[in-house]
């Protein structure tokens, strides 16, 4: 089978799709081959200060176990960004390196509220792993592993970027998000009370904020805004073009997440779903709110946020019959169009790029995983 449009349609669609895939995963492995030099220099760092040699090899662990293994997306787009930003030209070693060093920042960033986030979810497995607390011999050492993530950040943007007259602005944007970051899952946690299940306090405007805050700015806008400051293109306009595609892409990213917690296949995702268990403020159990009948609502009050699997499955047995994966294909359908809608509309006459937003949405439209 062959398409017909220009040089392409001479070469048959399953070839050109598997050449897709082979320079992605090569695109995955060039980006990979960069953290061992990172983790490298924090270790030589360790050394240097006369650090006992256990506890090198406990840091090496923490950032292996917690920093790899992923889809490395976050990371990959501060690369792929700068790329198309500075004309979609193959980068020059040197520079391919820095924007690299940029995207494991913010895999760093990711893997510390990971760590974390699994403890206070009480998850059990994250990429397919156990998660890093459940780690024998690891426990609560977990949350200072965590921090010393986050630490890894800053020591490597001293390290690389402190000469650059941009250095303040990836200071100040990677402690504003964080802290967007954390007032997302402040108000997702405290949604979630263990002990007194009220259904009544959930709404899809607090999913809205929960998810924004949480999810969007660190996984959405910081990889853009990293690679805009590099590339210097960071006008406040521009900054402010890709902050208002890339947060509604974000919050529909997190809507995504929410739908796989129950939907997805754990084989896929490399987690096991805990939102219904963990009494989430999530968008199934929201969407489900608005239309269960006063019999559904009933089961919904008795069952969801126990932690007990027959209730989990009662709560997803309503959530079958109010058909809400319906809710959510059509919420796709309708939030894909919007956003492709604003990104064809973004100017681009101060060299940002609309491109960069498709870039994104195409990773994400449908994901599995
Ligand atoms: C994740 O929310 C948010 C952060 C900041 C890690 P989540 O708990 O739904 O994520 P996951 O489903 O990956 O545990
Ligand atoms: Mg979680
Ligand atoms: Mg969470
Ligand atoms: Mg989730």
């Amino acid at each position: 089978r062959v398409e017909c449009s220009g040089i392409a349609g001479l070469i048959p669609l399953e070839l050109r799709i598997s050449q897709r895939m082979a320079s992605k995963a090569e695109a995955k492995k060039q980006f990979e081959d960069v953290f061992p030099e990172l983790v490298e220099e924090l270790l030589a760092h360790l050394r240097s200060i006369n650090m006992p040699s256990e506890a090198i090899e406990w840091y090496e662990k923490n950032l292996m176990h917690n920093t790899m293994g992923g889809k490395l997306n976050r990371g990959l787009s501060v690369v792929d960004t700068y790329q198309i930003l500075t004309g979609g030209k193959p980068l020059d070693r040197e520079t391919y390196k820095r924007a690299a060093l940029l995207g494991w920042c913010v895999e760093l960033l990711q893997a510390f509220f990971l760590v974390a986030d699994d403890i206070m979810d009480q998850s059990k497995t994250r990429r397919g792993q156990p998660c890093w607390y459940l780690v024998p011999g690891v426990g609560n050492i977990a949350i200072n592993d965590s921090f010393m993530l986050e630490s890894a950040i800053f020591f490597l943007l001293k390290k690389h970027f402190r000469q650059e007259s941009y250095y303040v602005d990836l200071l100040e944007l990677f402690h504003d998000v964080t802290f967007q970051t954390e007032l997302g899952q402040l108000l997702d946690l405290i949604t979630a009370d263990e002990h007194v299940v009220d259904l009544s306090k959930f709404s899809l405007q607090k999913h809205s904020f929960i998810v924004i805050y949480k999810t969007a700015f660190y996984s959405f806008y910081l990889p853009v805004a990293l690679a805009m400051y590099m590339a210097g293109i960071s006008d406040e306009k521009d900054l402010k073009q890709a902050h208002d595609v890339l947060i509604p892409l974000g919050e529909y990213f997190q809507v995504q997440d929410d739908f796989l917690d129950c939907y997805g296949d754990p084989a896929v995702t490399g987690k096991i779903g805990t939102d219904i268990l963990d009494n989430k403020c999530g968008w199934l159990i929201n969407k489900a709110l608005q239309t269960a009948s006063p019999e559904q609502r009933k089961v919904l009050d008795e069952n969801y946020g126990r932690k007990d699997s027959a209730c989990e499955a009662r709560v997803k047995a309503v959530f079958d019959e109010l058909n809400v994966k319906g809710d959510y294909e059509a919420y796709e359908e309708k939030t894909v169009e919007k956003l492709r809608k604003d990104i064809s509309s973004v100017d681009e006459s101060r060299g940002f790029k609309g491109q960069v937003l498709d870039a994104f949405l195409g990773k994400i439209y449908k994901r599995q995983k």
